[in-house]
Order: C-alpha cells, then structure tokens, then sequence
C-alpha cells in the first residue's frame, strides 16, 4: 500500500528548460504503456513493423524510477493502451489506419492485439503494479481521454506530473500535453522513455521545454532523484 508521504518532502529538480519545484505530496509518477504490446515481439509495435528491441534499454531505469518513488511513498499510476473485447471503444479510423500485419482485435502470438485482459496488454513483469497504484485501460494514445484519471488525480490533490514510458512521441507526448492543458506541471524522464525512432524522441523533448516549457520539463533520473528531498 501506498504509505502516506511527509508533507515537508519536496522535489527540487535540476530539470531542463529550469528548476522543476513540488510537493512530493502532490506529485504523481504516470507510467505510460509499459505493455508486452509495445515492448516484446509478437504485439501491436512490431504488428507495425517496428523493431521493438529498441524499447529495451527502458525497462531498468523505469525500474530504478518505480522502487525509488515507492520507497517515498508517492503516488504511482500506470497506463496501458487497451480496448474492450467488442472493441466498442475503438474507432474504426484507428482500427484500420494503416498497414499493420495484425490490427487491433487479431489475433496474435501474445493474445488478441490490444485488447484488456489479453496476454499482450499486460504491463511488463518488471513494472507490475502493486496495490494502491492507480492502473487505467484507455482506449486513446493520450492517457485523460475516455479515463477517470483528471478526476482521480483531482480527488488526491495532485497537482504535478513526473511521465515515463513508451512511446515518447505518441502515447507519453499526447498524455503529457493532455495534462498540460488540464493544469498540471509535467516533467518526462528523458532515460525512462523511449521511441521506435530516435529522432522523433529528441524532437520530443526539444519541442517539450522549447518556448520557457511551452508543455513542460525533462530531466534525467539521476537528476530526478537527487532532486527529492524526503
Ligand atoms: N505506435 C506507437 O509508437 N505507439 C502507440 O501506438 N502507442 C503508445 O505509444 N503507447
């Protein structure tokens, strides 16, 4: 269970375009879409023909990011991208865009492509969640549309957003500006999100803090770290 966090903890973070500043009390780490869909073989990143090996390098500074901030006794929320089984939440523009191998509903080596409960749409063994983390099937890249997250995170006095995951440019991005545009401060964790495409990832965090943080901060996780002063 999440232990209740001293209300004197603060993050002070050395952060890009300039300091990151919150109560930790305040603060939720969002883990975007750590799924066996977008990380392993057999799922929706590589039905697209993406070479989902590059992901790979995430999972254990996600790892170091996840035990620290549950040893603060922050809240944690994790995402994944999930459809119902009738695929009643999935628009048919998303479910045929494209040239993918195998669409959302197919079947697939890890179960149906995309959709809750199957093999392929749970979170990665080494991020599990554990009770009192906040878990949300969403059916859109961005993490506040068709959830109850804004009004979740509303009811905990959550006010600033520490983002992981994958993909930087399409789910992490969308849900970072989805906050940004509800009020929250936002900061990714440049070392704990990856992109099927490195140049889209550096775009990413360029176009983030461009602009005085038109959507918001980066910094490492080293950074973030020494930056909590429980
Ligand atoms: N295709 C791709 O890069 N990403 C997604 O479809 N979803 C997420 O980013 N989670």
């Amino acid at each position: 269970m999440r232990t209740p966090v001293a209300g004197s903890a603060r993050l002070e973070i050395d952060a890009r375009p300039f300091v990151f500043q919150a109560p930790l009390y305040a603060t939720a780490l969002v883990i975007i879409d750590m799924q066996r869909d977008f990380i392993e073989p057999g799922g929706f990143g590589a039905s697209l023909g993406n070479d989902v090996g590059r992901l790979e390098p995430v999972i254990p500074v996600a790892r170091r990011m996840l035990d620290a901030w549950r040893a603060f006794g922050g809240l944690v929320v994790h995402t994944r991208e999930a459809h119902r089984p009738d695929l009643a939440d999935c628009p048919p523009a998303k479910r045929l865009r494209g040239n993918a191998s195998l669409r959302i509903g197919d079947p697939g080596p890890m179960g149906r492509i995309l959709i809750a409960g199957e093999p392929g749409n749970q979170i990665i063994d080494a991020l599990a969640p554990i009770a009192g983390e906040l878990v949300f099937d969403k059916p859109g890249k961005g993490a506040f549309h068709a959830t109850g997250l804004h009004q979740q995170l509303a009811t905990r006095g959550i006010s600033h957003l520490l983002f992981m995951g994958v993909t930087t440019e399409v789910c992490v991005q969308t849900s970072m500006r989805e906050a940004n545009d509800r009020g929250y401060d936002c900061l990714l964790v440049e070392d704990a999100t990856e992109s099927y495409f490195p140049e889209f990832k550096a775009a990413t965090l360029a176009m983030i803090t461009a602009q005085g943080a038109i959507v918001g901060w980066t910094a490492a996780s080293a950074r973030v770290l020494d930056g909590v002063h429980a």
